[in-house]
């Protein structure tokens, strides 16, 4: 690792320009950011790391592609969505761009038919970064390195997410011939999946701690793809299952007996499902001792769609902001919070969409003026 720091560490001078030098590629991202400009009418919707491949064995697109396909263009498409798709569309690392576009060429048909509604953008990552060199890509005019959404005077940065470390990437570049030729040539034939994931959490954090570093400096929010952990208002789901605990006990203690037990049992499965969090090691969300470790809401992840049980995004709808999941409803959902988690069924199709966390863009930013 490079000398990051970690929870609740308190920051040297040194760390801090380190820390400064570190944001200068993050900076320039915001300076070189495609406007976008929002209204009370605007409907997004936010996917990242699809890792599209060749429709084979080796294609982690693939169990989820159904499910995407009937989301896109039975839901987002007539509910008059535009697009954003923000990095590690295609999985450049494993397969050819003519296999993956034969491949799932309806795919391509409909992201452009979301033109229709307003705009289709495509930031590349470190998976499909390689399309800039591809002059007959089919999304070619769509393709950019970040965005900022302009909600009145404030900005929402959306941008993959790997150049938060840019000294792993610059070794990422250089070595990314004999990457590549090894993922397609060597790893493939044997069967090694999932390399998309593989950077160990301790990685993944350091990038996202970067990522926060910047934002809360820079009094923006960052939407970021990249680390599949997918993040709402800078806390993971064991920091939301957390607040969530304390808020029931709270409420427990001031409502009348008859209304005690329902409270008990969402604590019960609250903490089963947090029990299952820390058993599979997943680390919290983003603190930091520069800001007293008070949770500042500004780095949001959309996750991924090539979980093994779901489909992640993010939904900007006027002045809200979501984190929703899609599955397929016929497996029983895992897990089903309290309150105003109901998961709402895509008409007869089977899948179905639960918001696992809502919140509105002025209390977001609010927060992050008034706390970083
Ligand atoms: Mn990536």
């Amino acid at each position: 690792m490079f000398g990051l720091p970690t929870l609740g560490m308190c920051y040297s001078k040194s760390t801090m320009c380190f820390l400064e030098k570190k944001h200068v590629h993050l900076e320039s991202l915001l300076k070189k950011a495609k406007a976008v400009h929002l209204d009370q009418s605007s409907r997004i919707l936010i996917l990242s790391d699809l890792h599209m491949g060749n429709g084979g064995r080796l294609d982690e697109f693939r169990q989820n592609a159904e499910l995407l396909k009937c989301i896109l263009g039975s839901y987002y498409l007539p509910e008059k969505y535009s697009l954003v798709l923000n990095g590690d569309i295609e999985e450049l690392f494993k397969f050819s761009l003519k296999n993956i576009t034969s491949k799932w060429s309806d795919f391509y048909d409909l992201f452009l038919k979301f033109k229709q509604n307003g705009f289709l953008w495509k930031t590349y990552g470190n998976h499909d970064s390689a399309l800039l060199d591809e002059g007959e890509y089919l999304l070619r005019s769509s393709l950019v390195e970040s965005i900022k959404l302009h909600y009145g005077n404030e900005i929402l940065l959306l941008f993959h997410g790997h150049q938060a470390s840019p000294f792993l990437w610059e070794t990422c570049s250089v070595l990314s011939r004999a990457v590549i030729f090894f993922l397609r040539y060597i790893a493939k034939p044997v069967g090694i999946r999932n390399f998309s994931v593989a950077y160990n959490s301790r990685r993944r954090f350091a990038i996202e701690q970067s990522i926060y570093e910047f934002s809360n400096h820079s009094k923006i929010v960052s939407i970021i793809g990249h680390t599949h952990r997918p993040l709402f208002e800078s806390l993971s789901k064991v920091d939301y299952l957390n607040y969530r605990i304390e808020d029931l006990c709270r409420t427990y203690s001031s409502i009348p007996d008859e209304q005690r037990p329902e409270i008990e049992h969402n604590i019960t499965l609250l903490k089963t499902e947090l029990d299952a969090c820390y058993k599979k090691g997943k680390i919290s969300g983003l603190r930091s001792g520069l800001y007293n470790n008070l949770p500042i809401p500004s780095v949001f992840n959309s996750g991924c769609t090539i979980g093994k049980r779901a489909v992640t995004a993010l939904e900007i709808e006027g002045s809200t902001i979501r984190l929703v999941c899609w599955y397929n409803g016929k497996r029983k959902p895992k897990f089903i919070g309290d309150r105003d988690q109901r998961p709402i069924e895509l008409g007869s199709t089977g899948y179905s969409r639960i918001v696992l966390n809502e919140d509105s863009l002025d209390y977001v930013f609010s927060r992050l003026h008034l706390l970083a």
